[in-house]
């Protein structure tokens, strides 16, 4: 392409580069220019929102010149991308990340300071970009940025909802939704108006035959609807290397409105198929974890595959190679079932469009993806009902069909003599009404299946998918432990903890390395490095309760210990157990004698998550807990001793100020329920301790970590099958302490008794599906260890900064490399 530009326009394009601000005078002239011109405002209308505004688009416009090269680099090398396809990016804030990828926060401060303005009140102005629901969308938001600081050519492939996760407001105890329109200003975010693909919906296969006489499906009919592209940089540590996030946005096919109707007189209606067009991406299913079935869910779904599909393949087609050489080329990642399709639609368009036989079509598919399950619950696996997919996708039920055929075949060859095999792994599932099983289309149309820590992809191993283990053999399941980028959840959200790691381990190396970190081991027992580091914190948690009262209207004392649970709410990941938990604590304090509260622990428990909006037991679970601390706050007996807290709208920016600020965090799902967890690791490398289960990723910390540091109880997973047998079919007698806190909540303690009735009955009643009962002494028990274990601090910080120095395995820098040895075959390309 360079070359086809003529010398002398050529010399002036590149005599004009644009090259960002080098000094602080440049960035403040940039800031201006854009307040200025681009904002059109001035100096005395410059508020916060408009120097962020402008802040953003000069670090914006450094940034893009990167991107620009990276692309060009990317393309003219012509080497195997991975495309990551997720329905959710959790990304949060981006403007406090480019000013560390990018460079040069220190000459924005310093420079917004001479214009009037704190850097951390600018950073704040922004929307988080809230487009996931919780650990699959930012762990989907941490690996685009490991891909990009280790150079890998990745984009990721998601929908631009125009409303992202719902905002949570707590009125009267309950969770209220609101709608999060997040894209007021969006300096992040490039429209492609001239990048648009055409999708299809609905309509009718007609079988024709070629001029060869091959019969050939036209799927024909139905409507189209057109998906435009929007680019969205993502900025590598310290490197040039800015991959992108091409989202989709859906519209009308046919154009603004329908001029027609409108000419007749029919305003209201000639706008319908636009808005109809438009509802595709306008939201974020708040859905964690849980399948709803529902239709406009399965049309984002093939919406944002087809687009993705048609842009990998027409980016493919450029280069002129044999189709054989597309796995060579293109790697594809489904990050959990939700682009299940992609399988489907990768096949439609080699035998369909292409002319492909279906064998070499199949073989070219199923070398391209991978896809990572992320959960074993049944409630999440998704399933499609047959007739919605005949109606919406009626070609691609039939290749489902084909696809399932040639499978089932070649099943019953290997396994003559079992029937039940057969249906037990058929892609269709003959139920009433018949339905599609994604996670088995997903697993037959994949090369390779992965669970995301050691225990869950055993127990995918074992459990749900164990025929296809027998089918395929054992090589094609792995695991790939999750990871967290370091970069955003230690370096920013924790910069004087960033910093004092790097004065000791030589420099801010080890955000690139973070098994650097062991050198921290050396400081353990030094006592000048302790007190720093406990400083660090206790700055941490003053920064929170400050937080916390400025929300809230609630005083905290920093000095308490900072026991925090934040995450979605989810009965599997039992809050129920922390607030039956905290008001057992309650309890005894109130029975307690003045000298026996003198020697309490005092304490603070945080929560914070949001319940799917359909979820009423975990509303329930929301409502309980601020009860219980609207009675526990104001309680003259308790005083400082405990304060209960439930911290609205949990999000990826509070996150950043929550999670270096906990002392103990809670990761105590049901073992066997929890796929992974990052949060935990979030935490323990913001030099907090865990209280938790043997599940997902605890138990791969607590090997990294030792077990010495960390507060582990309860169940066992292998034994959790017998007790819920037992539960089902035996006595269940509910903990002794627990029922004292059941006698609580139905006293009226903590508000109408009926409100709370149902959560005390699922333990007590209906068959205790989460164990909370067989935990909870275990749970009391471990933590009685934790208050008497943070009155000695000295010990408590020893065991802090040693698990910090042991926690260089959760990087996703780590896991993301993994992924491109052992799944996707790509190299990193060389800047
Ligand atoms: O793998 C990332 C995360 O995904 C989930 O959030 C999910 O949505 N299935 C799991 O629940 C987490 O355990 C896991 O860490």
């Amino acid at each position: 392409v360079e070359a086809s530009i003529p010398e002398p326009q050529r010399e002036a394009w590149t005599k004009n580069q644009f090259d960002g601000f080098k000094n602080k005078d440049e960035f403040e002239k940039e800031v201006v220019r854009h307040v200025e011109t681009t904002l059109a405002r001035s100096m005395f209308n410059c508020d916060d929102v408009a120097a962020y505004s402008a802040t953003a688009l000069a670090f914006r416009d450094r940034l893009i010149k990167d991107w620009n090269k990276t692309q060009q680099r990317q393309t003219f090398t012509d080497s195997k991308r991975i495309y990551y396809l997720s329905l959710e990016f959790l990304m949060g804030r981006a403007l406090d990340n480019a000013m560390l990828n990018v460079k040069g926060k220190d000459i924005a401060k310093s420079a917004l300071d001479e214009l009037g303005f704190r850097i951390e009140d600018i950073i704040g102005q922004e929307n988080d970009a809230a487009l996931g629901n919780g650990g699959l969308g930012r762990l989907a938001a941490c690996f685009l940025d490991s891909m990009a600081s280790l150079n890998y050519p990745a984009w990721g492939y998601g929908l631009r909802y125009r409303y992202g996760i719902f905002k949570q407001e707590i009125i009267d105890g309950y969770q209220v939704e609101v709608p999060d329109y997040w894209l007021d200003f969006n300096p992040w975010e490039f429209p492609r108006h001239d990048v648009t693909v055409d999708i299809q919906f609905y309509g009718h296969v007609r079988k024709s035959q070629d001029a060869n006489g091959k019969t050939v499906a036209n799927w024909e009919g139905g409507e189209t609807v057109t998906a435009v592209a929007y680019d969205m940089p993502i900025p590598g540590y310290d490197t040039p290397s800015t991959n992108n996030l091409r989202l989709w946005s859906s519209k009308a096919a046919s154009g603004e409105f329908d001029f027609q109707k409108f000419n007749s007189g029919e305003y209201e209606s000639s706008v319908a198929d636009q808005q109809r067009a438009e509802t595709i991406s306008a939201v974020l299913y708040p859905n964690d974890n849980l399948d709803r079935g529902k239709e406009l869910r399965l049309k984002q779904q093939y919406f944002w595959v087809a687009a993705s599909l048609y842009d990998i393949v027409r980016r493919f087609k450029k280069s002129k190679r044999a189709w054989r050489e597309f796995p060579d080329q293109v790697a594809i990642q489904l990050n959990d079932t939700h682009p299940t399709l992609a399988v489907v639609e990768l096949q439609r368009i080699l035998i369909d469009k292409e002319g492909l036989e279906w064998d070499e079509a199949w073989a070219i598919v199923t070398a391209t993806f991978g896809y990572t399950n992320h959960t074993v619950l049944p409630e999440a696996l998704e399933k499609w009902p047959v007739g919605l997919f005949q109606h919406l996708l009626p070609r691609h039920l039939q290749i489902i069909y084909d696809i399932n055929l040639f499978f089932l075949q070649s099943v019953e060859k290997r396994f003559p003599d079992d029937r039940d095999m057969l249906s037990r792994v058929s892609i269709i599932e003959e139920s009433q009404p018949k339905m599609v099983r994604m996670a088995y289309l997903a697993i037959v149309g994949s090369h390779k299946v992965n669970g995301v820590a050691e225990l869950h992809s055993d127990l995918i191993q074992t459990t749900i998918f164990k025929d296809f283990v027998k089918i395929y053999g054992a090589d094609k399941f792995t695991n790939v432990t999750n990871g967290i980028t370091p970069r955003r959840w230690l370096h920013q959200a924790n910069p004087r903890l960033s910093e004092l790691i790097a004065s000791k381990t030589g420099g801010y190396d080890y955000l690139k390395d973070l098994t650097t970190l062991n050198k921290l081991e050396q400081y353990v027992d030094d006592k000048a490095f302790r007190k720093e580091w406990a400083e660090i914190k206790y700055a941490n948690k003053v920064r929170l309760a400050k937080y916390i009262k400025s929300t809230l209207d609630i005083t905290v004392n920093p000095a308490a210990l900072f026991d925090v649970q934040v995450k979605r709410i989810h009965e599997y990941k039992r809050q129920q157990l922390n607030i039956f938990g905290v008001i057992y604590r309650y309890l005894q304090i109130k029975e307690m004698s003045a000298e026996e509260r003198k020697k309490q622990a005092p304490r603070v428990s945080i929560f914070g998550g949001k319940a799917a909006p359909g979820y009423w037991m975990a509303k329930q679970i929301i409502h309980l807990i601020n009860n219980v601390g609207s009675v526990v706050n104001k309680d003259p007996d308790v005083g400082d001793l405990l304060k209960v807290i439930f911290l609205e709208d949990y999000n990826v920016s509070k996150a950043e100020i929550i999670i270096p600020a906990s002392d103990l965090s809670e990761h105590i799902s049901t073992a066997g329920t929890e796929a992974s967890g990052t949060s935990n690791m979030k935490f323990v490398l913001n030099g907090g301790l865990i209280i938790g289960t043997c599940d997902g990723a605890n138990i791969e910390i607590t090997r990294e970590i030792g077990q010495e540091n960390i507060f582990l109880f309860g169940t066992l997973s292998e034994d959790v099958e017998d007790l819920r047998h037992n539960h089902t079919y035996g006595k269940h007698a509910v903990d002794s302490g627990l029922q004292k806190v059941f006698d609580a909540i139905t006293s009226g303690k903590f508000g109408d008794a009926n409100d709370f009735g149902a959560l005390v009955s699922a333990v007590r009643d209906h068959g205790d599906y989460y164990l909370v009962s067989d935990d909870f002494q275990s749970y009391i028990d471990t933590q009685k260890m934790v208050d008497e274990e943070y009155k000695n601090q000295e010990e408590w910080v020893s065991k802090c900064i040693r698990s910090v120095a042991r926690m260089g395995f959760f990087s996703s820098d780590r896991c993301i490399n993994e992924y491109a040895e052992e799944i996707w075959n790509i190299e990193p390309l060389a800047v």
